[in-house]
């Protein structure tokens, strides 16, 4: 494919049902969409999805929007791409900015698979030397509650819906009590926790008490900087580590795997940096029989849809955080919805590329909403 032009649209969309975690309550959703338009009329759809506040990684919407303008978007246009790789090669001359990265790449494997009339699944796939499956086995993340009865209460309305993966986000202060009272009451169901970098390794015996609740695994306790402190908490834990934030790299992952820092894998496209280092990451998984699964940055159906047709790879093991739409809106920018169906699975969807189209007004909308908020 010939990229000829390359369109951006920072958005935000009000949340169905808000996440707060122990960096804080994100509001409403951001994201920078971006479209790739081909020589010969293809447009590949890409979302950055980032917070609206720099506490997640150190990205939001305007710088996300800033280094794609001004940086990503001239490298790639006039390009002429024989295989999507060629995208990350080019875009490594910006350092960082990872979420502004994962869109722009994203667009143009999108555009890539389109122009070559395959699901993205199926080129994914193409590079890892398996098939794709269709279905993905998904679980879903809820936020701190005011109590535990609430908390609950989201659970069980969870768990009726076909969810059979919960996460739950603690904080300090918010840990251990509070998981056994939910063990307790829910003593069959498959929880996992994520602490977003909360503690640090002085923590260590207060988070080894959370070994006799049976759980999944809790995601990210220390700093995203602390990979070998992750190493020393490892030797004071049952509960197996899984890593999101301190894995931004293949590097990152070699590293933690050298350190004994790593259980588990949470892959996040957006926070690696697109889809090329996700393929990546996934055959050293793959070869370190490490497990894996796929995280999620509360994506629009642009972004689920991609994620999903990665998390079909058979090599991801562990239900992945990628819900059906009504947990995160009312109304997506991209049609179908998706739905969860059997088995605590979201489905592939059949077209080429991500499988699913655009909603032009409703990607206006929320570019007019993002405008309100002058940020
Ligand atoms: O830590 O996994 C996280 C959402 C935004 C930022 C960080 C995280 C999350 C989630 C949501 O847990 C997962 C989803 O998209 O459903
Ligand atoms: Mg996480």
């Amino acid at each position: 494919i010939t990229i000829k032009s390359i369109n951006l649209y920072p958005i935000s969309m009000p949340f169905v049902e808000p996440l707060k975690t122990s960096f804080g309550m994100e509001p409403f959703k951001g994201a920078v969409l971006v479209e790739v338009i081909t020589e010969d009329g293809v447009s590949g759809w890409g979302e950055s999805a980032v917070a609206p506040q720099p506490g997640y990684s150190g990205e939001t919407v305007a710088t996300a929007y800033h280094i794609i303008r001004h940086f990503m978007a001239p490298l790639l246009t006039g390009k002429t791409i024989s295989d999507p790789y060629q995208a990350r090669s080019i875009l490594k001359v910006v350092r960082d900015h990872h979420h502004a990265r994962a869109g722009i790449e994203g667009a143009v494997w999108d555009a890539f698979a389109k122009a070559n009339d395959m699901r993205l699944t199926d080129l994914f796939a193409s590079y890892t030397n398996d098939s794709s499956t269709n279905r993905v086995v998904v679980g879903v993340s809820i936020g701190i509650q005011p109590s535990v009865e609430d908390t609950l209460k989201i659970i069980r309305k969870r768990l009726g819906q076909g969810y059979q993966r919960i996460k739950l986000k603690i904080k300090r202060g918010w840990d251990v009590d509070f998981a056994r009272e939910i063990r307790q009451a829910l003593p069959d169901t498959t929880i996992m926790l994520d602490a977003n970098s909360a503690y640090t390794l002085a923590d260590a015996d207060h988070l080894a008490q959370l070994d006799e609740l049976n759980l999944l695994m809790i995601e990210q306790p220390l700093q995203p900087f602390d990979i070998y402190e992750h190493g020393l908490l490892n030797h004071h834990l049952e509960t197996p580590i899984c890593l999101d934030e301190s894995v931004r790299t293949s590097n990152d992952l070699r590293i933690a795997l050298q350190v004994n820092a790593i259980d588990i894998l949470n892959l996040k496209p957006a926070r690696v940096g697109g889809y090329a280092e996700s393929l990546d990451m996934y055959a050293i998984c793959v070869e370190h029989e490490l497990p894996l699964w796929i995280g999620g940055m509360l994506e629009t159906g642009i972004g689920r849809a991609a994620n999903i047709a990665f998390a079909a790879l058979p090599g991801v093991t562990l239900p992945s955080d990628i819900s059906a739409t009504d947990r995160y809106f009312a109304t997506d920018i991209a049609e179908p919805a998706f739905v969860l169906a059997e088995g605590s699975t979201l489905t592939v969807p059949d077209g080429p590329g991500i499988g699913v189209e655009v909603v032009r007004e409703r990607i206006e909308e929320a570019a007019a909403r993002w405008e309100e908020h002058h940020l």
